[in-house]
């Protein structure tokens, strides 16, 4: 099996606040291997929440670094006031839908937030920087066929266009002025402190509130579900042993139709609560459309298996169950994440859809 072709000492981590970039801060922070610097640079947007990190740093080794990578001078001043030799990427506009409603942010933050990134680490090629993408940007499967590394891109929407064009400007920085890049593409992640406009969270806090649970179109898209998890231990496997200049698909080996996911939800939410299943399965609401929504994503994940020893370890039934009974336990979480800007966008975007 691979070893490590590089340790790095001191990260910056960008959008560490979000659901993915705070599982990857907290599995550094349990990893004893691990002894270095964490720099979580962070614009705290609707998605980001410091709450996702209480608790789970040693803030001996660690900065928080309020910024928008949008700004030059302030992902300059990062990389240097901190001597980062090793960048992760989270950062970026995550919701499909809301790139429907509003593109200019996901290509503001999408691609010129990861322009501003490549130019700093231009300037200091010693850095590694390693890209967090999604299986979005190859576009949409039939019934049948995976994604696989060299499966030609094809995105869809503004937000998965905006993530094609930040891959493209990685491997174009690597190959044009030869610096140290790799990219992972990974399917749709769930798990703890996920954001409650995704399908997994709202349908969850739906539940418990007995809202709708929308279901858009016929239910039958496909997605490839990873518990988040074992998506932070690839991204950590790859920055370390990942050869540069590559990417690497991960995904769940676990598709399943919307309509499957959210059945599964309910006999979770229901065991879990021990109420009747049909106090749930009632608030099922067929609703219009995503427009140009893609039909099936999966993931051939075998490179980063055989190359990095790689593979999921969480089954979904178990990772659902563990994500309600998070989501149980913390109603603080909940009503932070609830109030203001978020609160209005759902009331104008979901109502009576
Ligand atoms: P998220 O929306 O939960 O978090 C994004 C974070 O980025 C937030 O903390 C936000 O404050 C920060 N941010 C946004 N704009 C910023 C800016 N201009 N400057 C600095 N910070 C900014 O997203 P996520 O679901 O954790 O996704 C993280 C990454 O993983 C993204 O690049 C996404 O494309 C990719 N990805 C996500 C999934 C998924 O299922 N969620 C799957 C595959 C890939
Ligand atoms: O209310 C809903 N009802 C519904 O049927 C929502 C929010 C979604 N859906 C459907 C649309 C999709 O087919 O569920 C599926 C999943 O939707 P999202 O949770 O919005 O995820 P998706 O659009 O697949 O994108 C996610 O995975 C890939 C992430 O948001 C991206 O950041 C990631 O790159």
């Amino acid at each position: 099996m691979s070893t490590d072709l590089r340790t790095p000492k001191s990260i910056l981590v960008t959008g560490g606040a979000g659901f993915i970039g705070s599982a990857f801060i907290r599995l550094l922070f349990r990893d004893k291997s691990f002894t270095g610097r964490v720099t979580n640079l962070d614009a705290l947007t609707y998605a980001g929440n410091l709450e996702n990190l209480a608790g789970h740093v040693d803030e001996s080794r660690y900065t928080f670094v309020k910024a928008d990578l949008r700004d030059m001078k302030a992902v300059e001043a990062a990389v240097e006031a901190h001597a980062i030799d090793c960048i992760v990427h989270f950062a970026a506009e995550s919701h499909v839908d809301r790139s429907i409603h509003g593109p200019r942010d996901f290509i503001e933050t999408n691609v010129l937030g990861t322009f501003n990134l490549l130019e700093a680490v231009r300037a200091r090629p010693a850095i590694h920087f390693h890209h967090v993408s999604t299986d979005e940007v190859y576009g949409s499967l039939g019934d049948t066929g995976l994604f696989t590394e060299s499966t030609p891109y094809d995105p869809r929407s503004p937000y998965s266009s905006s993530k094609a064009a930040s891959d493209h400007l990685v491997s174009a920085y690597h190959h044009t002025y030869g610096l140290s890049t790799t990219l992972s593409n990974c399917s749709n992640n769930y798990g703890p402190h996920h954001f409650p406009e995704k399908l997994i969270p709202l349908m969850i806090l739906n539940c418990f509130e007995g809202k709708p649970l929308p279901i858009y179109g016929d239910g039958g898209n496909v997605r490839d579900w990873l518990y988040v998890d074992d998506h932070a231990e690839a991204v950590w496997l790859v920055v370390r042993r990942g050869r540069s200049g590559q990417s690497y698909n991960v995904g769940g080996k676990c598709e399943k139709k919307n309509v499957e996911v959210v059945h599964a939800l309910i006999d979770t939410v229901a065991r879990l609560t021990q109420r009747p299943r049909a106090d749930f399965e009632k608030l099922i609401t067929y609703v219009k459309d995503r427009p140009g929504h893609d039909r099936r994503y999966a993931i051939d994940c075998s490179k980063i298996e055989r190359e990095l020893g790689w593979a999921p370890r969480h089954d979904f039934t178990r990772g659902l169950a563990d994500t309600v009974r998070w989501y149980l336990d913390n109603p603080k979480w909940i009503a932070n994440v609830k109030s203001g800007a978020y609160r209005t966008w759902l009331d104008q975007n979901y109502a009576g859809r």
